[in-house]
């Protein structure tokens, strides 16, 4: 049951003050917030187009227009300024409308997944004291409307719920479209407030809530969208769900719109869907994670669509291989740009006009001359120059605590206010940095990440499960998948009954184990001495001498290296 919306604090992020005094004398931050750019972009250039999605084509004018209707219907239903509202919604223009109606009123989004369930939303409710959720009706063949209802039951703090289609039983968020909000003022926040909740990837545990104030989101949109060339002549496709931070603000839809350029909205990122819309709305610029790369490589040669007016391909989320990456230029006909980023803040990206080999090798340098590296070993101390280390940033855009979590906070931040990524690095002498792997045990499923604990937590509740362990493996599409090891309790129960079993708990799908193996026991030796980090990576090295031993391989797997 959730608790009551007093009881949850208002979400903030605080800088000490001689860093935001700082980032503010140089002019990262400018006291810019997003209900402001709106209107001044809307004022400039208000026939533009902004957003274009299945039917619709949105000018500036007309998202502009669209946000006060929002701002002002959702006030009207008593939302107050900081209230919190879950965003559930697919690459729909209504997404956009949304959070910028949102921004406007001064209400905080808490971005979820399309791909969330029940569990997670009721998490994410809860965890940010939300008093609202808006979702589409269905979307990819799943039901929101029952999910609402489920929320609702869970969680009474959540008392308006809003629906992107037909609507019922609930309020369709077109009949606050009809509402004049024109006399509204274009924003009532000031840059140093948070302006919305992002999700962390989940390294441990559950999902964390992570406050980002415009100030410091602004900024990274401005100087991506410096760095990525962005400007009126830009249009972005939106093939990746637009709720993950890369194709939100790396540039992402918010930079497009920063820089005066157009979105493109993909109600699926396969090539098929996205090949047309790249040729029917001269696309130039999108963000993808590897495999979808891949599919997008694989068919561009053999697809009848003219995808000429693609600039730059951006490729981040997880590790991207030398070899694929060589491939953008010459079949997609693209310059290629890796993205090293963060819903926590610190993003790096290759330079537009790197040399090609540090184009494909490394994964880019940081936004911001503000942005404060350190490389350390596991004792703590930096390492000598080239070599990996766990990677620790703080800077005018990475947050110095999540929201209303000590536990996390003391884990993740050091005293003096870095963040530690969980991310093996090393850095060239240019200070490009290449991602090596990360200490963590959370898998990187193309791009989303999993936590190994949250999945080994619900493992652990079947009645026929005795213990689990739930690791990384290598795999050649997906980059990593996941294994959960199981030692069972009396009947074995089937893989396929499990998988069943664990989707039923309401988790998102891109959780639910790749692979199930049973074993009898873990480790032979002191087994309850073993650390839950040690185990992981004692089974994962077992799977894959097994995996190479059977394929014929005598070379030894030396990939648990990385993971
Ligand atoms: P999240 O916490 O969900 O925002 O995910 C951020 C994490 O994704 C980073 O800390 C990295 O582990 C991973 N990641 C993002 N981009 C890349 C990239 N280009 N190469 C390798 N790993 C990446
Ligand atoms: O994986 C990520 O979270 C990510 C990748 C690239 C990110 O948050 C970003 C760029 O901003």
């Amino acid at each position: 049951m959730c608790k009551v919306t007093s009881s949850t604090p208002l979400p903030t992020q605080h800088w000490p003050d001689e860093f935001a005094k700082r980032y503010r004398a140089v002019g990262h931050w400018r006291n810019e917030t997003f209900g402001a750019w709106l209107r001044e972009r809307a004022t400039a250039h208000p026939d533009r187009l902004a957003v274009v999605g299945g039917q619709q084509r949105w000018t500036y004018a007309e998202l502009d227009r669209r946000a006060s209707s929002l701002a002002a219907g959702f006030a009207q239903a008593g939302l107050q300024r900081g209230d919190r509202v879950v965003v559930h919604l697919p690459n729909i223009p209504d997404f956009i409308g949304t959070v910028m109606g949102l921004f406007r009123a001064g209400l905080i989004p808490v971005y979820a997944l399309p791909a969330h369930r029940i569990t997670e939303i009721e998490h994410f409710a809860k965890g940010s004291g939300a008093r609202a959720y808006v979702a589409a009706a269905t979307h990819a063949g799943f039901d929101y409307r029952a999910l609402a209802t489920e929320l609702q039951a869970r969680c009474p703090s959540v008392e308006h719920v809003w629906i992107s289609g037909d609507a019922e039983p609930f309020t369709p968020l077109d009949a606050l479209y009809a509402i004049d909000g024109s006399a509204l003022p274009s924003s009532v926040s000031q840059g140093s407030q948070v302006a919305f909740l992002q999700i962390s990837g989940g390294s441990t545990g559950l999902s964390k809530l992570i406050p980002r104030t415009h100030d410091d989101y602004i900024y990274t949109l401005r100087e991506s969208a410096r760095i990525c060339g962005l400007g009126p002549d830009t249009v972005f496709l939106g093939a990746l769900p637009i709720a993950h931070n890369f194709p939100m603000s790396s540039p992402g839809f918010l930079g497009t719109l920063y820089a005066g350029g157009r979105v493109v909205l993909s109600p699926s990122p396969d090539p098929e869907s996205a090949f047309a819309l790249i040729e029917r709305e001269h696309v130039t610029v999108t963000s993808l994670v590897p495999p979808l790369l891949l599919q997008w490589l694989d068919l561009a040669p053999r697809s009848a669509h003219d995808l000429s007016s693609l600039r730059t391909i951006q490729v981040g989320g997880a590790k991207l291989s030398a070899e694929i990456a060589r491939r953008v230029r010459p079949v997609l006909g693209a310059t290629l740009q890796q993205v090293f980023g963060m819903a926590e803040g610190l993003v790096n990206y290759t330079r537009l006009d790197d040399p090609e080999e540090r184009i494909i090798h490394t994964q880019g340098c940081p936004i911001s001359p503000d942005d404060e590296i350190l490389i350390l070993d596991d004792a703590g101390q930096p390492v000598a120059p080239g070599q990996a280390g766990h990677l620790l940033t703080r800077g005018p855009y990475t947050i110095r605590a999540y929201h209303d979590n000590p536990s996390a906070n003391a884990r993740s931040f050091t005293e003096d206010g870095y963040y530690r990524t969980g991310d093996i690095v090393r850095m060239t002498p240019e200070g490009y940095l290449e991602v090596q792997g990360r200490a963590g045990d959370h898998i990187n499923r193309a791009g989303e990440k999993i936590s190994a604990e949250e999945i080994e937590d619900h493992l652990l509740s079947h009645p026929q499960v005795f213990d689990a362990a739930v690791v990384s493996v290598p795999d050649e599409y997906l980059g990593e998948r996941s294994c959960a090891f199981i030692i069972p309790k009396g009947d074995k129960p089937r893989a396929a009954d499990l998988k069943k079993w664990i989707r039923g708990r309401g988790i998102a799908d891109f959780k639910v184990p790749d692979q199930i193996v049973f074993v009898t026991q873990f480790a032979a030796t002191a087994a309850l001495k073993i650390s839950r980090k040690a185990l992981r990576a004692q089974l994962r090295a077992q799977l894959l001498a097994q995996e190479a031993s059977a394929a014929g391989t005598t070379a030894a797997n030396d990939s648990t290296a990385t993971s």
